[in-house]
């Protein structure tokens, strides 16, 4: 069966289990904040493996320390709930 794509009550509502988290944009959206580049790159690189492993990948950005996350589903063009499955384990990181 095809993704789904959460409505704006259903997101509203599941944000509460994620409260680091907006959504904003179509998108999950987080700032993470390391002490330098390696840092940052070696947690890429936890999320990169937990992403491969969900078949669902982030968008997102690397400047030096910092990791900015969008979390949106292609495939429904809008967000479901493997966005928050995959928020919430970046945030048991
Ligand atoms: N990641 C995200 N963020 N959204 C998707 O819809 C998606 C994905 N689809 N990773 C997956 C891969 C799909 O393209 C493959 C074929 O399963």
């Amino acid at each position: 069966m095809a993704i789904q794509p959460l409505n704006q009550a259903q997101i509203q509502q599941q944000l509460a289990d994620i409260p680091d988290w907006q959504y904003q944009d179509n998108a999950l959206r987080r700032k993470f904040s390391f002490k330098n580049f390696i840092e940052a790159f070696g947690f890429m690189s936890k999320v990169a493996l937990l992403a491969e492993r969900a078949d669902h990948h982030p968008e997102w950005e690397n400047v030096y320390n910092k990791v900015s996350i969008a979390l949106t589903t292609h495939d429904c063009d809008g967000v479901s709930n493997r966005d928050f499955d995959l928020a919430k384990k970046i945030d048991q990181l």
